[in-house]
């Protein structure tokens, strides 16, 4: 196998089980080179927390990118997450041009919003210039509350297929290309996720166990991201990503105590079985 090395962008939430402390073990334990560039460093993540404490990283973003520059280092895909700041998408796109190898994919995962709301630091400005960068992106992968700040598509909890293909559409009339779509479930207990690319669309679906556990967002595109740069299809890495969050949620079910994340950890040896 080829070995890779990805690029993560997005915050450390020192405890709480989601972004990079989640992101590096999972693409780590798929075999993939992971280098890591904080946004920003909380003591918790904001779901769920009061009082958590957030140091923006902006600042430093630049001088890492231009000693990486220097030294040579370069990336074979980049994977942005949760940022902390507008600056951040603008060094984003610099990145790209600046680290990324000939053929390299930019995967973004909005992150910026769930269950019809967009999380606390985030506006409608972050909105609608995280949509700008989704249109320089190969790979998107929203849910249904980013797809619709960032299309201006009413958010619906309930909805039909008919509801999805709208979406998409609008999805593809700000420009972006591949699109992978989470939470998608069109019954009470089943979820799951929508592959488009091409005018072509494949749906994964599965069961659904609790209403929006913390940090599954960022599970699942780690989980894809490992699995895309392992050579598996779209659709493959949307089924093994998926199937891995499923099985990271139901390892974390019944324990009351855990409410800010899932037990991820309890289920890489499930993730890196599908991945034979
Ligand atoms: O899981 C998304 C996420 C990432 N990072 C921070 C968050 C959240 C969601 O609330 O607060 C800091």
């Amino acid at each position: 196998m080829d070995y890779k090395r990805v690029l993560t962008m997005q915050d450390i939430s020192c405890f709480g089980q989601c972004s990079l402390t989640v992101a590096l073990p999972i693409i780590s334990a798929c075999k993939i080179e992971t280098t890591i560039l904080p946004s920003a460093v909380l003591s918790t993540h904001t779901g769920g927390f009061s009082g958590f404490t957030f140091r923006d990283l902006t600042d430093d973003i630049p001088k890492i990118i231009d000693h990486w520059e220097k030294e040579e280092i370069n990336f074979d895909a980049f994977y942005t997450g949760y940022l902390g700041s507008l600056t951040q998408i603008e060094y984003v796109k610099d990145i790209s041009k600046r680290l990324l190898k000939k053929d390299s994919k930019l995967i973004v995962d909005p992150a910026m919003g769930d269950n019809g709301k967009l999380y606390s630091i985030f506006d409608l400005t972050y909105a609608k210039e995280m949509a700008k960068l989704c249109k320089t992106a190969d790979i998107v992968l929203p849910n249904v509350t980013e797809a619709c700040f960032m299309t201006g598509v009413e958010y619906k909890e309930n909805y039909d297929e008919e509801y999805v293909d709208n979406l998409l559409r609008a999805l593809t009339e700000i420009g972006c290309k591949t699109i992978v779509l989470t939470g998608i479930g069109y019954t009470e207990d089943t979820t799951g996720v929508v592959v488009y690319e091409n005018g072509k669309k494949e749906y994964y679906k599965h069961k659904k166990i609790e209403k929006g556990c913390h940090g599954t967002g960022d599970v699942f595109s780690s989980a894809f991201v490992g699995a895309y740069m392992q050579g598996k299809t779209l659709f493959e890495s949307a089924k093994i990503s998926a199937n891995y969050t499923l099985k990271c949620i139901e390892n974390t079910q019944g324990d009351k105590s855990h409410w800010y994340g899932v037990k991820f950890e309890t289920a890489l040896d499930f993730l890196i079985d599908s991945l034979k």
